[in-house]
């Protein structure tokens, strides 16, 4: 059976008005990137004769302009799910015009073939190569690439000529069973593969093949600020210490990182510090810091779902791929973020958070509580079932006129008992064995800014007054959030009003 070449337009008149669509990739590596931008001229087209035109639009994780971008600028998303950070979904999606719930990336495979979300019409899947029986080599991320090429009714191809290099052997194609019938993830060590290189796709299913030769357009990453370096050795002289006291094994343990500036400064302190040895990673994205860090012999394996690369970094690993092959292993990410494995291998989560408060609740999702930034993304896969879980930010946003460690948090999505440990610039609360308000003044002490430290303690104060093991004062507890909101700057607070 020959699978014919179609091109994009032909590809997008087969996605209908509230159709399921799924998107191999994760993050924008892997993801589709010329037939959203056909179907968003399409639903344009349709709107401007009043007629409607919307997908629901499920993906591995964050995606790129050519996906997010074009379809939230064309207002043609229904559902969303389950991670999003381009600016313009962000703000469709703060204005009600999509409904976006953002969810656990690990749960987003099993809930499709659970049939939670109803079936799936078309999946859009992104190959470099590709025989005639349908057994396609992926690109740079897999998302849910291996579930959707089971369950979609319909598939499109994107053929990539963009990578000069074959990716074959980099993947790990792997769909566990579903309960009842489940077993264990045989995943023992970050690098032991358990699936197949390729992925099968009936080709009866595939409607047809899309040539494109765009990049991923990930730009590099800026050298880490001052901030993001001091918070990134203030973490890797802690890990230093946990080794160098017993409570960590000394051969070290698998690394998470989350992504940005804050998350690549991490690495490279782990790089730096001369008490960290070698070290593996098991995480959902590597970036550009990691590659160097290969290179250096610091990190000598990395699982992950994608590799983010910048375009610049991505021409690099071509040209040096055979160096990689026995390094990296691409899982799908259900499998890169598994809690079973998560928790077996014994991972060292690090992510960021946008507050975190004084018990250690963090929010990562929702500006003021409210503002949608992009979502909970792999973070809690990971932190909840970690060896370790940190989360970081800097300590002041905005000049100061945003403190990130507040008395009680907006939004919560990672929760005192998931969160071990906090990092800022300014030092490392270690938050393990302690109650609430212990847990209080170690953070206080060791992460506020200078310019909130004394507030926070006002707080607590204000707060032990009403007693209880978790003290609060519900009507002070949004103080700094509401202050921030009528004079634009938290550090105006005052708990006076509150001490009747
Ligand atoms: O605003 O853009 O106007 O400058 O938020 O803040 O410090 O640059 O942080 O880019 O590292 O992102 C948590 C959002 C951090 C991210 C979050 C403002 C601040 C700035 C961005 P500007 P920074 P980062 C791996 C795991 C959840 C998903 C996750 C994230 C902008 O890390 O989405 O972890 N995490 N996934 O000024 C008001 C506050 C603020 C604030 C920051 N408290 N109040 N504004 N800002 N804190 C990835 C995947 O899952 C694929």
């Amino acid at each position: 059976m020959s699978i014919p070449f179609i091109t994009a337009e032909e590809a997008a008149s087969y996605i209908k008005n509230g159709d399921n669509v799924g998107f191999s990739g994760f993050t924008a590596s892997g993801t589709p990137k010329v037939v959203t931008v056909a179907l968003a001229k399409r639903a344009k087209e349709l709107h401007e004769k009043g007629e409607p035109f919307k997908i629901n639009l499920f993906t591995g994780a964050s995606t790129n302009d050519h996906v997010d971008g074009e379809l939230a600028r064309a207002d043609a998303i229904g559902i969303r799910t389950p991670y999003q950070s381009h600016p313009d979904s962000r703000k469709l999606s703060n204005k009600g015009g999509m409904h976006y719930f953002d969810t656990h990336l690990s749960h987003v495979s099993q809930d499709l073939r659970y049939g939670f979300y109803g079936d799936i019409d078309v999946a859009v899947i992104e190959a470099t190569e590709m025989s005639p029986s349908g057994e396609i080599i992926l690109g740079a991320g897999l998302g849910m690439a291996p579930t959707l090429a089971q369950i979609a009714k319909k598939v499109i191809i994107e053929y990539s000529s963009y990578y000069h290099t074959s990716f074959r052997g980099f993947h790990d194609n792997y769909v566990p069973l579903d309960p009842p019938h489940r077993r264990e993830i045989p995943i023992y060590k970050p690098s032991d593969r358990i699936g197949s290189t390729v992925l099968k796709i009936d080709p009866a299913k595939i409607i047809g093949v899309v040539p494109s030769n765009a990049s991923e357009s990930i730009k590099p990453f800026t050298a880490p600020d001052e901030i993001s370096q001091r918070i990134g050795d203030n973490i890797s002289h802690f890990l230093g210490e946990q080794l160098r006291t017993g409570k960590m094994p000394k051969e070290f343990l698998p690394i998470q990182s989350g992504v940005g500036n804050v998350a690549n400064a991490v690495l490279y302190g782990l790089g730096e510090n001369p008490e960290i040895p070698q070290f593996e990673m098991y995480t959902e994205v590597i970036q550009d810091a990691v590659m160097h860090l290969m290179e250096e012999g610091h990190c000598k394996f990395a699982s992950t779902c994608a590799l983010t690369f910048s375009d610049e970094a991505m021409l690099h690993f071509m040209d040096n791929i055979d160096f990689f092959r026995d390094k990296i292993l691409m899982r799908p990410g259900e499998i890169s973020n598994h809690p079973e494995v998560v928790r077996r291998l014994g991972l060292i989560a690090m992510n960021t958070a946008l507050e975190a408060d004084i018990y250690g609740n963090v929010n990562s999702t929702h500006v003021l509580g409210t503002k949608m930034m992009n979502g909970i993304g792999g973070s809690a896969d990971f932190s909840r079932n970690a060896y370790l879980s940190i989360f970081s930010c800097p300590s002041i946003q905005k000049g100061g006129k945003i403190s990130a460690i507040v008395p009680m948090v907006s939004h919560v999505d990672h929760s005192e008992h998931s969160v071990k440990v906090i990092a800022t610039e300014q030092g490392v609360a270690d938050l393990r064995g302690k109650d609430p308000i212990q847990r209080a003044e170690c953070i206080i002490e060791n992460c506020v800014h200078p310019m909130y430290k004394e507030l926070m303690w006002d707080y607590l104060k204000l707060a032990q007054k009403g007693g209880g093991h978790l003290p609060h004062n519900l009507k002070a507890a949004f103080a700094l959030h509401e202050t921030f909101m009528e004079t634009g700057d938290m550090s105006q607070t005052d708990f006076a009003r509150y001490d009747a």
